[in-house]
């Protein structure tokens, strides 16, 4: 239980995800007096909201964890090469449980605002039940996908059957067994779910946007022998994490497209696709800088398709045309053979745009579909939209929204802070590598970084820091010079923000790499905090 009573911390920290948890434990094991606020009844972040059907993580189960504690990976034991949402989900009840972290964590409650106080230094931190409390540093692990997009069809509220996000699923079962349900949206979520609704639904009706490329997951339960190994080279695993350059085990062939055959070519994507996973991506080095040697994916995935895919009709309209790997790669399990069932229609809604929402389905320019549930698998506003839903003011009364322009001019100083918002940190931030990283280790990262830094500031009698203006300036402007070498800029995703309407275009992942990324932040923490800027409230009179 939490005590209601205590009002000032060293640090609020948001949300009790991956990121949450552990900065938790990071800080109280470090002697802060520290409060996690969570919007929902249990831990988990996005493996909390997202259950719905089908929902698991597409990295393997034996990266996909903590590493900072030796005796949890020991405890642990992962059941499949992908886990399911439940199976992460009780890995995070259990680390919960194990640091006996939810006497510091506040539920059911969310953060609306917070207003930096330039005179005592502090976060004043708003909940939406009226109440508040300040902390001299506020941090977020809201997480780069929890702002769902829902979007604004016409006639939503007249549907008389019932609708679901992906990523804000019921904690009851939905039963979609005889019943006529609609998906819109096939990205990675859509994909997972696609599959698994189809199986029990009377009829499903795919509206899709714009044609995905996903390799199969090929999952499989692993031998408890195998885990048993991980857990004995626990070290070993540890370095793979960290000499791989995201964090997830893969290494990247040091070859390019150009360099074999197009027969060695086929033979080397065969492979890659009847091993499952996104090895697939990490075959040649030139795959997302070079558009030749990205078509000789997608031209391998393009006729996976028209073999698997019964009707040509129906297989053309599942080719994608866009640059392989530039939206986010998605792993499936039997995703495009679901469209040889007989009760699974797809929709081409970029051809025939859904109109509006009716109380019995849905219409699009052609055509009416009679739905009892419809599932919106349509992601998120990605990246800025968790932190501008929050009135987060740094100094002199400047919203985040204002200072980033609404998403126009988003500068930061490693992903970590931003210029005017003293001791306001973001775990997995915009222009941090962390979206194309293995999230766990990308956090990890984060999280280790910023404890040490509020260690400095408390050892060394020091108030606030903040970046430098130049400093952020210089990142962000690397962060876009890195970006505008590859392919990834060129495609509409949530990476470049195309994905919500009226949001400006930008993209604010680091692409340089994970290593370099820890290496130069190591850099920083050595030179005494290079770029940022100290102080004590003795200097601020
Ligand atoms: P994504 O990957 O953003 O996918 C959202 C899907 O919804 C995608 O197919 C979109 O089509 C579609 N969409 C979005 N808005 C609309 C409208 N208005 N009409 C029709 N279709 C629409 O989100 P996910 O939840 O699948 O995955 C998010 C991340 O979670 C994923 O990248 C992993 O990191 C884990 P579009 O492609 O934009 O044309």
């Amino acid at each position: 239980m939490i005590d209601n009573h205590v009002k000032d911390f060293d640090a609020v920290v948001i949300g009790a995800g991956f990121s949450g948890l552990y900065m938790l434990y990071r800080l109280r094991e470090a002697g802060f007096s520290t409060r996690l606020i969570e919007a929902g009844d249990g831990v988990g972040g996005v493996w909390y909201w997202n259950r719905y059907p089908g929902a698991k993580c597409d990295i393997e189960s034996i990266y996909y964890n903590y590493t900072f504690s030796k005796e949890l990976y020991q405890e642990w034991n992962w059941t499949s090469k992908y886990p399911e949402q439940k199976e992460i989900l009780s890995y995070l009840n259990y680390v919960a449980d194990k640091f006996k972290l939810r006497k510091d964590i506040q539920f059911e409650t969310r953060i609306t605002a917070a207003h930096y106080n330039e005179v005592s230094c502090r976060w004043k931190i708003q909940m939406n039940d009226g109440t508040s409390v300040t902390a001299k540093f506020f941090i977020s692990g809201v997480g780069c996908l929890s702002a769902t997009n829902i979007p604004n069809f016409k006639g939503l509220e007249s549907f008389k059957g019932d609708w679901y996000h992906t990523g804000k699923w019921p904690q009851e079962k939905v039963d979609f067994k005889g019943k006529r349900v609609g998906v819109i949206g096939n990205g990675s979520s859509g994909v997972q779910a696609i599959p698994e609704i189809a199986k029990e639904a009377g009829h499903l009706t795919v509206f899709q946007r714009t044609p995905q490329y996903t390799i199969p997951a090929r999952n499989y339960l692993y031998n408890p022998s195998f885990i048993q190994q991980t857990k004995d080279n626990y070290e070993e695993i540890k370095r793979i994490m960290d000499g791989s350059p995201s964090g997830n085990g893969l290494q990247i062939r040091n070859v390019s497209v150009f360099e074999e055959s197009p027969k060695e070519r086929t033979k080397a994507y065969e492979k890659a696709w009847q091993e499952g996973g996104f090895a697939f991506t990490s075959i040649y080095n030139d795959l997302f800088t070079n558009e030749e040697a990205n078509k000789t994916a997608a031209d391998f995935i393009r006729v996976k398709i028209k073999e698997i895919v019964n009707n040509p009709e129906t297989a053309k309209k599942l080719l994608p045309d866009y640059f392989f790997g530039t939206k986010r790669p998605i792993l499936d399990t039997g995703y495009y053979e679901t469209f040889n069932r007989e009760n699974v229609t797809l929709v081409d809604v970029k051809n025939d745009p859904i109109v509006e929402i009716t109380p019995n389905g849905l219409r699009t320019m052609k055509e009416e579909y009679e739905m009892d549930i419809i599932v919106f698998a349509t992601g998120y506003d990605g990246m800025t939209g968790p932190l501008f839903n929050i009135d987060i003011r740094g100094k002199e009364g400047v919203t985040l929204k204002e200072k980033w322009e609404n998403g126009a001019k988003v500068r930061t100083y490693l992903g970590l802070g931003t210029a005017g918002f003293p001791n306001f940190f973001m775990i997995t931030g915009p222009e941090s590598p962390s979206v194309l990283v293995n999230m766990p280790t990308a956090i990890e990262q984060h999280v280790d970084w910023i404890a040490d830094c509020i260690v400095y500031l408390t050892q060394n009698n020091l108030d606030t820091l903040e970046p430098s203006r130049e400093a952020e300036e210089e990142w962000s402007k690397h962060c876009r010079e890195v970006a505008e070498m590859t392919l990834y800029v060129k495609t509409d995703s949530w990476y470049t923000g195309a994905n919500i309407k009226g949001k400006p275009r930008s993209f604010l992942i680091y692409l340089g790499g994970f290593i370099y990324y820890k290496q130069k932040c190591n850099e920083v923490t050595a030179s005494g905090y290079d770029g940022f800027v100290l102080s004590s409230r003795m200097t601020l009179q």
